[in-house]
Order: C-alpha cells, then structure tokens, then sequence
C-alpha cells in the first residue's frame, strides 16, 4: 500500500491517476491547507506535493515519482526502452518543469498581488507563455493522438491534469481543438475518472 501525500486537483493527481491504472491501492492524504501539516514538513520540508511513501521508502518530485512507478510496474504509459521512452522522457520534462513552472509563475503573482495581478505586464507575459505552450502542443497534435504519438504516456496525463488549473488563472487560456480532443481522451480513461471521482474533482476544460 502506498501513501500519496497530495493536495487535490494538483500535479499529485498524475500519480493518483498513474496509481489507479496499474491498480496499485493508495491512500491519499491530502496536505493543502494555509500551512502544511508538521507530519508533512518532517518528511518533505519543501512542503510541495506529491510525496510518494513506499515502506520506508520516501519519493518526492513528481517525475522521479511517476517514472519509478511506471517502471516498477511495467506501465505502457512509459515506454521501456529506445526512441520511444527518450520521447515521452522528453515530453514528460516538457510537462513537468516547462507547463508546470508556467502555471506556477502565473499563480505566483497573484498569490502576491492579488487581484492587481491581472494588470501587471508581468502577467501578461506569463499568461502569453503559457499560450505558447499550449499552441506548440496544438501544433505536435496535427498529425498524432498522443503527444508521443499513437500511444498515451505519463505526458498526456500531466498535461491534461496541468490543463484544467487554467480558469484559476486571471486572464483566458485556449486550447486548440487537437488539444482539446487530447484532453476528452485521456479523461476518459477508467483511471482518470476513477481520480477524479476519489479527489471530487471537476474536469473543466475538455469541452
Ligand atoms: N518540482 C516539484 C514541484 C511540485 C509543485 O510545485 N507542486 C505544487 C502543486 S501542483 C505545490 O505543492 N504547491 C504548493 C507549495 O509549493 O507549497 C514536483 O514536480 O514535484
């Protein structure tokens, strides 16, 4: 039984959602909250999600958490070996440390400003980042189902749990209609809407 430490609708959902499809039982425990429990703070001082507890075995950055996984339960959603696990490699760090900081800039500032946020330049620049994002992966969709190609990955599920923190943000975010198609597939997904049942989560931008 692994404890998934998580704050709800969070990139902590990627690994719930990787932990529903390889029927791995879980218990969540979710530290949001204004403070993070001390409990927490003992085993990630960061105080971000997700922390993954195996045993004694303590797992914290989201993409260490979801590749260890997936290997160690031999998950199709990363492919074991050659081109095709350095490309979902690729677009799983595109998620994960390119769209995830994008988002976390954007909240960010209105964590510090405030409703001002929305007029600062600043912002603008950060919510025409995020854009950029999502029109490359618009772009890679032309031509393929996946972001990897004709197979889901660890990717498309970080990306589409990223995609749905966007009417949080204080100025629009689109998404292509390829893009949009990505994000109902992967929704559909038994595992995605067994997360997001588990963690009363609305998905909110596939439509
Ligand atoms: N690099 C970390 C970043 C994690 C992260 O920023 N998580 C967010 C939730 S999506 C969080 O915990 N935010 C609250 C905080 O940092 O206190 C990872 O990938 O695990």
């Amino acid at each position: 039984m692994y404890t998934l430490y998580s704050m709800l609708g969070s990139c902590s959902m990627a690994v719930h959602v990787l932990l529903n499809e390889v029927q791995a039982p879980v218990t969540l425990k979710n530290v949001a909250g204004p403070t993070r429990p001390a409990e927490y703070l003992e085993i990630n001082p960061r105080g971000s999600v997700p922390t993954l507890v195996d045993g004694d075995f303590v797992l914290r950055e989201g993409a260490a958490i979801l590749i260890t996984l997936a290997e160690k339960h031999g998950s199709p959603l990363l492919p074991a070996s050659g081109r095709d696990r350095a490309r979902a490699l690729e677009w799983l760090a595109f998620a994960n440390a390119t769209m995830h900081p994008a988002y976390s800039r954007a909240f960010f500032m209105h964590r510090h400003l405030g409703e001002d946020a929305k007029n600062n330049p600043l912002y603008d620049a950060v919510i025409a980042s995020i854009q950029g994002l999502w029109n490359d992966v618009e772009s890679t969709l032309q031509t393929q189902e996946y972001v990897c190609g004709k197979s889901c990955t660890l990717a498309d599920i970080l990306l589409t749990v990223i995609a749905n923190w966007s009417p949080n943000l204080q100025q629009p975010v689109t998404f292509g209609p390829k893009t949009k198609g990505l994000f109902q597939r992967v929704v559909a997904r038994p595992a995605y809407q067994q997360a997001l049942k588990e963690e009363n989560v609305t998905y909110k931008v596939a439509a």
